[in-house]
């Protein structure tokens, strides 16, 4: 059985959402659809290439970025939202500010990515609540500026899943319908690249506190990492087959979505991973002739 959530798409698979980030500095895909066009354009094609979500962002939360004006977000992550929301497209809008989070909603965004999971504005979780609309709540320790300095854990299984819990309960308490909660494990932020393994290594615990669980693994640097090659990180554009990995692996381990940027592989790695699942029976149309 998988999961699903009120408001968005429902399939008996692992969703896909795909990243649009309209920002100059994000560390995978920035600048490249800085302007509206682009990103709708971009947007369009995610959807068309397999993606049951677009996540629209208007602010980098690499690590060591700085942050932008509320107006600025806005400015960048509206019309965006506006436009694909217009032509039918579920969209999630990824932002820490109620503000930004209000006007996407208004906008036709169908749910708010919150990296912070509520905690960098107090405001978040009661107008997700007021709104009705579902929220990812992402595990986080700070800022994206000075985060890795946080990347000190005992445990760091118990220690996120404790504080994604807490996140939870706040959701509630401000009056979030409990099936309208995600939460995210929240790779990279905070975490060195063994915390990202671990925690992936766990996921189905994660998986059975019984929230939805949405997985961003995509391109991160752990990636690069792993695959490395005489000291020097696999460059980003060449982290796709392992993102890929990630995706077919986070599905069988039961997450609800993985975040991605490129969602044609994803798109078919969540499918098999169903098939793998269900022993073929799902989404399986036979074509004559084919063996
Ligand atoms: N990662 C990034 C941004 N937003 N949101 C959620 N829920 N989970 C993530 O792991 C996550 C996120 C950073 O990656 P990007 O700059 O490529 O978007």
């Amino acid at each position: 059985m998988t999961t699903s959530v009120p408001g968005l798409p429902q399939a008996d698979r692992c969703l896909v959402v795909a990243v649009l980030n309209v920002t100059p500095d994000s560390f995978s895909d920035g600048g490249r659809y800085a302007s509206t066009t682009q990103a709708v354009r971009r947007g369009a094609q995610l959807l068309a290439e397999g993606a049951d979500m677009v996540d629209v962002g208007g602010e980098s939360t690499r690590p060591g970025a700085d942050r932008v004006d509320a107006a600025e977000e806005r400015r960048r992550v509206v019309p965006v939202v506006a436009a694909l929301a217009a032509d039918g497209a579920r969209v999630t809008v990824d932002t820490t500010r109620s503000e930004v989070a209000a006007a996407a909603l208004e906008a036709g965004a169908a749910a708010v990515n919150d990296v912070s999971g509520g905690l960098a504005d107090p405001r978040m979780l009661p107008l997700v609540a007021r709104a009705g609309v579902p929220v990812v709540l992402m595990h986080w320790r700070g800022p994206s500026r000075d985060m890795q300095s946080w990347a000190r854990y005992d445990d760091v299984l118990a220690e996120v899943t404790d504080h994604l819990v807490g996140r939870a309960e706040a959701a509630r308490a401000a009056g979030v319908a409990p099936d309208k909660v995600v939460l995210d494990p929240g790779l990279g932020f905070a975490k060195t690249a063994a915390h990202n393994w671990a925690l992936l290594h766990d996921l189905p615990r994660l998986v059975g506190l019984g929230y939805p669980v949405l997985v961003g693994a995509s391109r991160k640097s752990f990636l690069g990492d792993l695959l490395a090659a005489a000291h020097r990180p696999r460059p980003v554009a060449d982290r796709e087959d392992a993102t890929t990995a990630v995706s077919a692996l986070a599905a069988a381990a039961g997450a609800w979505a993985v975040r991605v940027h490129e969602p044609r592989p994803s798109a078919d790695a969540v499918r098999v991973a169903a098939a793998w699942r269900d022993r073929g029976a799902v989404e399986h149309q036979a074509v004559p002739g084919e063996d």
